[in-house]
């Protein structure tokens, strides 16, 4: 099988290639990231396979690589919350028209689709509710990214009602690894720490997220490519429901960091309350379920990553932290 993954400089797309390569060795990958600021070539070292640097919204690029190949995995996007506040051009771009970009060359060629999207499509829950989103969920974003991806889920949808489109559709809820950009929550307040910062926290904190290891949703990934049924949707998530407050604490005693060692920073217009998911589709229909399920293990071995690879975060910090000081209200 031979397999485009776009995106795949960035982070659950270099950890999709990576687990790919030492699980599967029967599958030919070819990688295409147009490496803006949020790849990091690096991610891919060692790793040996082919890798083109294009976007996804060059239309004479996708043809010539989905051409060859079987399937196209389409990780690429520009994912930041906060940046789509402040410039939401390039996500309008990249997120919808490089997904109609995709789906035009799939549907010329008739090639498989695996379209990676995420569970803030379907907007936020109340706090404290037992409601979680399923794959009937309306659609409801909230920000210019999570508007921009509920887009392309729909451009996949007419492509394959309209024109038979072989495409298949994933939700996921927030995951968390190795590799993931110091900009993102768990990352940014590891690096802080570790760089002798104090942790920021939007608001009171008490925003939820459903975390799942990068593992376990690049395994669903797989599932849903072999076993999946053309023109669905599945929901991925590992009930990983934690507040930010909750997670930070994790890291302050992973860290060995008193309890309050962290600065509160005004909070982000529009934010989500709670994202929550119910996959129980995934895994009663494909026999799927999360190996990493112990959150605190997991984060507890996200920190050691982050302090044993330093030089993969280190050069990118400072320009990271400088752009949140930038801000309108600076974080
Ligand atoms: P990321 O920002 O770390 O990586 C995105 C990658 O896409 C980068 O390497 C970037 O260079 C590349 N890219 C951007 N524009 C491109 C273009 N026009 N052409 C080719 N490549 C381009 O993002 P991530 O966190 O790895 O997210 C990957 C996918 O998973 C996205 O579609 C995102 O919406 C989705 N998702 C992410 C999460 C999460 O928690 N991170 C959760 C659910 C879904
Ligand atoms: O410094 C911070 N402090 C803080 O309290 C940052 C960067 C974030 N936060 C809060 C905001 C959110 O409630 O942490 C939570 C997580 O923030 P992000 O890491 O920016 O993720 P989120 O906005 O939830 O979106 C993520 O999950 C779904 C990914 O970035 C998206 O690409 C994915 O679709």
């Amino acid at each position: 099988m031979h397999i485009v993954v776009t995106g795949g400089a960035g982070f659950i797309g270099a950890n999709f290639v990576r687990r790919t390569v030492a699980t599967r060795p029967d599958v030919r990958i070819t990688v295409v990231d147009a490496l803006t600021y949020a790849a990091n070539e690096s991610s891919l070292d060692g790793v040996g396979v082919e890798f083109v640097k294009g976007s996804i919204t060059d239309p004479a690029v996708v043809d010539e690589l989905v051409a060859p190949a079987d399937a196209v995995v389409n990780f690429a996007a520009d994912t930041h919350n906060d940046n789509s506040l402040t410039d939401p051009w390039p996500f309008l771009d990249t997120n919808i028209r490089g997904t109609a970009v995709l789906l035009d060359a799939v549907r010329r060629h008739e090639k498989r689709l695996h379209h990676i999207s995420t569970d803030e499509v379907f907007g936020d829950l109340p706090l404290g509710t037992p409601e979680r989103f399923t794959e009937e969920t309306p659609y409801r974003p909230s920000s210019p990214y999570s508007a921009s991806k509920a887009s392309s889920d729909h451009l996949v949808r007419a492509w394959v009602r309209s024109f038979g489109v072989q495409a298949t559709i994933s939700n996921c809820s927030n995951n968390y690894g190795p590799y993931q950009h110091v900009e993102k929550f768990i990352p940014r307040q590891i690096t802080n720490i570790l760089s002798g910062e104090r942790p920021k926290l939007y608001g009171a904190g008490a925003n939820v997220r459903d975390w799942i290891h990068v593992d376990d949703h690049n395994d669903a990934v797989w599932a849903i490519l072999e076993r999946g049924t053309i023109g669905e949707t599945y929901l991925i998530g590992a009930d990983g429901e934690r507040s930010n407050r909750e997670v930070l604490a994790l890291i302050l005693e992973a860290t060995g960091r008193a309890p309050d060692d962290f600065d509160t920073v005004p909070d982000r217009a529009g934010h989500d309350l709670r994202y929550a998911i119910d996959s129980s589709k995934l895994r009663r229909e494909l026999g799927w379920a999360p190996a990493r399920a112990d959150f605190a293990a997991g984060l507890r071995d996200t920190v050691d990553w982050y302090r044993e690879n330093r030089a993969w975060w280190e050069p990118g910090k400072a320009g990271t932290e400088a752009a949140y000081a930038r801000r309108e209200t600076p974080r």
